[in-house]
């Protein structure tokens, strides 16, 4: 089969300057895109989150346009099993014929889909679509699992609605007190100290829980040093003392809450002297923690410190029990947030990627939803699948007996990121067929079976959705360099292959039995093209309409007035009625408009340490690397200030060890070594060794992390487990 319709470039003619975001974090901070000649230069621009500054991640983005690793052609793996040069007609008739394949001899859900939270709202929703309508396969997820599940559900439960700040950024400043829970954004946002800054000449103060002295903590007024995992019963106990101390917002909890009465029944057991035993928190500094946060405005701000563990949930809800108690939530410069991650780590989670949702923030298990989705889809609500798994789940079923046998990947490298790397991988080498799209040729590109070459952000236009549920535009300043296509581009080409209605082999290789709109023989020619879009403004005007009514409505969003305003922030039902910086000023959307409190308790970590693993392992990031690697290693000014991997020790423990700076070491848990030289650090607690995860191969930190996951959320324990510590 030919591929006739090719419509990656953008149609109108292209400037020499474009505004848009950096391709990074959910910082998003602004930036201008100047070309120069040939090269791409990038300038800070003045948002509202970044205020003109950028890290040195986004002022090195513009470097991998045009690096000399970048995928400009498809690969196919050949039969000796190397990775060879292909045209697009080779490659996407090799995925279809793949998957036709796989779901003609194991169904259709032996076919998975996995997102990530970079990919544009434009993206995830036509990739939500694709897993849906063209591929009619329940398994679909994503990286956002790994990156703010736990958060979302937590969200859910207590206030209705999953938005990471319910309140623009700007107001930390207005908070007398901001407490930052498992959170660095001196390393992973850093323009974001800024607000920080400002809060701080206004006579704020700021607290800091980390197992370690990071740059953050560095600059806090009172810095909590907590054992991993036990930021839970800190929680409790910071509501017990507001109890004990009468700090509790009495009118508030019984004007805007429900559910009160067990969790302060609950929070009874957790004595201060107890929790600092645990936790190793003094009293004093607990006291004095609940104090500042009763004293007058205050935010408190969640990351992936607190939300990485296989409790991460109740976590979440435990810090929010204790925002509602003091009557934070929808006080002005007060409230509880999340610190979203990714790029469009907000966006990617409200469109359909999750496995068990639809556009708008939809429940996939919810009739009305089915009906108005598949509505706007054109097809019979009856035929859209039901939930799929959460990301780890999904890809440790991968090739295993019932589990899926192909496996499309846009936009997550998880041979590096997921936990418990090596599983993952042997998992992922099972597989009948590895589809990865990509820019680079990642660690799990590497092992695909095809390999898909797509647009970079200043290639392509779209939609990101912030950190503050602010929804920002992306514009191209270049075309993709010839052989590239975008990931619409490709899900369209793929769509038309799967759809040409061959006997026997519908658009999901189902029997042609089947009922419905969406199956079966003899689909009209040119369906797909329009199921399938691959002007990006044409998806997001469908993404408004399939999100109309749900829980994040984009429907009153243009890009036009994206551009006017300096973003609109979700939910906004109407072209002309207002959009919404700040939630919860006096109802809560629950069925009764009352936020509800949720008793948690506190439990070990999934893994504890033993004799054989006597010491805590955690993980997290450092300034000069994003995520896994992929692009942040490729940057030589990156790769200078973080070469490589390490693993974080304290100089007591590395006495103990017989260590010196520098010595390389070997870092086992029960499920894998990784190898890396020590860094010796006064800042991190003795009982506890650190290191990133941006580096596959030997220092790969996930090859030791444990695979345990949030019984609600599926978000995996990646802030601790046990290890054993030795010198290679
Ligand atoms: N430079 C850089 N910036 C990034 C990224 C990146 O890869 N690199 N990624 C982006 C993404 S996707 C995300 S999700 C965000 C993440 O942003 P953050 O959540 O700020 O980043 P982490 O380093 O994962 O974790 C934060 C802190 O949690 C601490 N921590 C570990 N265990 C515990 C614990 O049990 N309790 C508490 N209270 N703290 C603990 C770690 O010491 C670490 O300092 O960063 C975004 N920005
Ligand atoms: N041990 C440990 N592990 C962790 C974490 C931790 O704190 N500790 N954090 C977790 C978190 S919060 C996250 S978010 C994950 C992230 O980890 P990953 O999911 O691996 O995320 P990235 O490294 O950003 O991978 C994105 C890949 O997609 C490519 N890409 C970028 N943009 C696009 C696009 O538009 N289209 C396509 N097709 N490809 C694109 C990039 O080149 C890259 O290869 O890691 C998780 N893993
Ligand atoms: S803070 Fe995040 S969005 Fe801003 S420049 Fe750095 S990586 Fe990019
Ligand atoms: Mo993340």
């Amino acid at each position: 089969m030919t591929d006739g319709a090719r419509a990656a470039t953008p149609p109108v003619a292209l400037p020499r300057e474009a505004e848009t975001h950096c391709p990074y974090c959910a910082l998003q901070c602004g930036m201008v895109l100047r070309a120069e000649g040939d090269r791409v230069e990038v300038l800070p621009r003045q948002f509202p989150t970044n205020r003109g500054g950028l890290c040195q991640k986004g002022w090195t983005a513009a470097e991998l346009l045009d690096h000399p690793e970048r995928l400009t052609t498809p690969l196919l793996r050949d039969a000796s099993g190397e990775l060879r040069p292909a045209t697009w007609d080779a490659a996407l008739d090799r995925v279809a014929a793949g998957i036709r394949a796989v779901q003609s001899g194991h169904g259709r859900d032996a076919v998975a889909v996995f997102g990530g939270g970079g990919l544009t709202n434009e993206k995830a929703y036509a990739l939500g679509k694709f897993a849906r309508v063209a591929l009619r396969t329940r398994h679909i997820d994503y990286n956002g699992r790994w990156c703010m599940s736990s958060a979302a559900a937590a969200g859910i439960r207590a206030f209705g609605v999953d938005r990471g700040l319910p309140f623009p950024l700007a107001d930390l400043a207005r908070a007398d007190t901001l407490l930052l829970v498992g959170a660095n954004p001196a390393e992973t946002m850093p323009p974001l100290l800024r607000h920080l800054t400002d809060q701080r000449q206004r006579g704020g103060r700021l607290i800091v829980v980390d197992p370690r002295v990071t740059a953050t903590a560095r600059q806090a007024d009172l810095h909590l040093q907590p054992l991993p995992g036990t930021d839970l019963a800190v929680a409790n106990a910071l509501l017990h003392i507001a109890l004990t101390e009468g700090l509790v917002d009495k009118a508030y909890v019984d004007a805007r809450t429900t559910g009160f009465e067990q969790v302060r029944r609950t929070v009874a057991g957790y004595w201060p002297a107890e929790v600092e035993r645990l936790s190793g928190v003094p009293v004093a500094d607990l006291e004095a923690t609940a104090r500042a946060l009763a004293g007058g405005s205050a935010i408190i701000l969640t990351a992936r410190g607190a939300e990485q563990h296989a409790k991460g949930v109740d976590t979440v809800s435990a810090f929010v029990n204790l925002a509602l108690a003091l009557g934070l939530p929808g006080r002005p410069g007060s409230g509880y947030g999340c610190l979203t991650g990714q790029g469009n780590g907000q966006g990617g989670r409200e469109h359909g990627q999750k496995s068990d949702q639809l556009p708008g923030y939809r429940k996939i298990d919810d009739p009305a939803a089915r009906a108005h989705v598949a509505g706007v889809w054109g097809v019979d609500p009856d035929d859209l699948p039901g939930p799929g798994v959460p990301a780890y789940r999904l890809l440790d079923s991968l090739g295993t007996p019932g589990g899926p046998r192909a496996m499309l990947v846009f936009g997550s490298n998880p041979v590096v990121s997921a936990p418990r790397a090596a599983r993952v991988t042997e998992r992922l080498r099972g597989l009948d067929l590895l589809v990865v799209a990509d820019f680079l040729l990642s660690e799990t590109a590497a092992l695909a079976d095809v390999v898909l070459p797509v647009a970079q952000w200043a290639e392509e236009e779209g939609t990101m959705t912030n950190l503050e549920g602010r929804v920002l535009r992306r514009q191209a300043l270049r075309r993709p360099p010839p052989g590239v296509r975008t990931d619409l581009d490709i899900l369209a080409g793929l769509a038309a292959r799967l759809d040409d209605g061959e006997p026997g082999t519908g658009p999901a290789g189902t029997p042609t039995t089947t009922t419905g709109t969406g199956a079966a023989a003899a689909q009209p020619a040119g369906r797909a093209a329009r199921q399938f879009p691959t002007d990006p403004r044409v998806v997001f005007a469908e993404l408004r309409r399939a999100s109309a009514g749900g829980p994040a409505d984009y429907a009153g969003i243009t890009w036009e007035r994206i551009e006017r305003d300096e973003g609109v922030f979700w939910p906004c039902p109407d072209p002309d009625g207002p959009d919404a910086p700040r939630l919860f000023a006096d109802r809560f959307p629950t069925p009764d408009g009352r936020a509800r409190f949720h008793p948690v308790t506190h439990r070990p970590a999934a893994e504890e340490v033993c004799a054989e693993y006597p010491l805590h392992f955690t993980t997290g990031r450092v300034l000069a690397q994003y995520q896994s690697g992929t692009q942040t290693r490729r940057v030589a000014a990156l790769r200078r200030a973080a070469p490589g991997g390490f693993v974080e020790l304290h100089p007591d423990l590395a006495d103990r060890l017989g260590v010196d700076e520098g010595d390389e070491l070997v870092v086992t848990s029960r499920r894998g070594e990784l190898r890396a030289p020590a860094r010796l650090s006064p800042t991190i607690r003795p009982d506890t060794v650190f290191a990133p995860f941006h580096w596959g191969g030997a220092a790969r930190a996930n090859s030791v992390t444990n695979d345990a996951t949030d019984p609600v959320s599926g978000m995996p324990e990646f802030k601790i487990c046990a290890v054993r510590v030795e010198k290679a």
